[in-house]
């Protein structure tokens, strides 16, 4: 079925140019292990693993029967003072592949929503212990951490906040793109000295005021930036000298793409709170969670007066839906039974040698690449940062390949299966289309 102009009119679809999607639309029709199938029969690889949610590959049958059979036998259950096994089977799961320390589960429906969800269980945690004035939250520049009004506050792309106002109190951290660390394979070398602007930061807003520090291991979106060396540590470092939450945010580096089965585990730092989506189901049903610690949970359950009544009045519809906690079950057997964070490791210096080949080639600023991950900024049309990577990733879609654009990157991030074959192919047609645009 071609679906006309008019047809499309109707899907105001969601961070896609509408207009030039509408004139040009990119539909898929089908999907099998790293691959698209598009509406003209064309195989697409993906190079994206979808947007950053199904690395263990497309169509995986185990996760189809889960659903199928959860569809038939409770297709919807309560969730509020009412539950299903499924939830409890999945959050035991969810704390065995967390560190330790983690080992309670608020589940969502999204990584936007764990986010909201995780801030207002730092500030519900101060207020329980009697500070309520610990409300501030602290981010980073580039730090992306969805699109509901906490995280756009907390979250550091001006372009995704320039519309929309002030929404929580917030400021930020430097973001950690040095040009000195240009090029860098795997972890940058400098730049652990940009965590002691959270020290004065702390001296600006009183650690009284302070709830929680929200950041991403490794920023995604703004175009895969690994943290410096010593970084992450001497933010929790900070964050303990001041009774400040440590909040990463995993909804991308969960679950398997840092070559680990979280952030913290690959960097050997651990929060007190996390927030996990996409890879949690591969992608195929929306879910997400934070994961947090006895410590926080306590204070909650320890001041929540009477029994029946509502510890924390937080939760979604569709949190812990039993479909998609049979999805999220059956997608983290699949990461544990295949050992996907193994592969993720084999192929991780595989994807950093192909990627860094194209550090001369046009318009190519800077490299960066950890785990199945790898982020290439292009120079600027003057004025216009977001235009070549857009021209890029369609070239790259001409020969058959799905990269993302976003600011002025394109993003790498091939499902944990893929093979050597598959990268270089990828990163050559990248190569390609870069040189087409000379
Ligand atoms: N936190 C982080 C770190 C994310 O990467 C979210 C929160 C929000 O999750 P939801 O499920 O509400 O979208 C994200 C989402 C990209 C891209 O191409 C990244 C995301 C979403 C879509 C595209 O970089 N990250």
């Amino acid at each position: 079925m071609a679906l006309s102009r008019q047809q499309l009119e109707a899907h105001w679809m969601p961070f896609t140019g509408n207009r030039q999607f509408k004139d040009n639309p990119r539909l898929m029709v089908s999907a099998k292990g790293a691959y698209y199938t598009d509406t003209e029969g064309r195989e697409i690889f993906d190079g994206l693993s979808g947007l950053w949610t199904c690395g263990a590959g497309h169509g995986r049958e185990e996760i189809t029967a889960a659903v199928s059979k959860q569809l038939e036998q409770l297709d919807y259950s309560p969730g509020f003072q009412y539950g299903h096994e499924l939830s409890f089977e999945l959050a035991n799961k969810i704390v065995e592949l967390t560190p330790s320390g983690l080992d309670h589960v608020f589940f969502t429906d999204s990584g936007s929503a764990s986010v909201d969800t995780a801030l207002k269980i730092a500030r519900g945690y101060w207020c329980s212990l009697g500070q309520p004035r610990k409300t501030k939250f602290i981010g980073r520049i580039k730090g992306y951490h969805g699109v509901n009004y906490g995280g756009v506050g907390v979250g550091g792309i001006e372009f995704n906040r320039a519309m929309f106002g002030q929404t929580v109190d917030a400021d930020h951290l430097s973001h950690t793109l040095l040009d000195e660390n240009k090029f860098s394979k795997g972890l940058p070398e400098s730049g652990a000295h940009l965590a002691d602007e959270l020290e004065e930061i702390v001296l600006r807003h009183g650690a009284e005021n302070i709830a929680a520090l929200i950041v991403e291991p490794l920023s995604g979106t703004a175009g895969v930036l690994p943290p410096p060396k010593a970084y992450l540590n001497r933010l929790r470092e900070i964050c303990n000298k001041h009774d400040i939450l440590l909040i990463f945010d995993e909804v991308i580096t969960g679950f398997g793409r840092m070559g680990a089965f979280t952030g913290a585990d690959a960097f050997g730092v651990t929060p007190d709170l996390m927030t996990v989506a996409k890879q949690i189901t591969n992608g195929t049903i929306p879910l997400g969670a934070v994961v947090l610690g006895a410590g926080i949970y306590d204070a909650f359950m320890d001041n929540g007066g009477s029994d029946y009544m509502v510890e924390f009045p937080h939760g979604y519809t569709y949190s812990a839906h039993p479909v998609a906690c049979a999805a999220g079950i059956a997608a983290l057997d699949i990461l544990t039974n295949d050992k996907l964070v193994d592969s993720v490791r084999a192929m991780a210096p595989i994807l950093e040698s192909a990627v860094h080949t194209l550090g001369d080639h046009p318009y190519v600023t800077d490299i960066r690449n950890y785990g199945l991950a790898a982020g290439i900024s292009l120079q600027h049309y003057r004025g216009e940062p977001m235009r070549r990577p857009f021209e890029v990733g369609l070239k790259c879609l001409e020969k058959g390949f799905y990269v993302r654009w976003g600011g002025d990157t394109l993003q790498l991030a091939p499902p944990f299966i893929v093979n050597e074959t598959q990268i270089n192919d990828l990163v050559a047609a990248v190569g390609e289309s870069l040189q087409e645009l000379a």
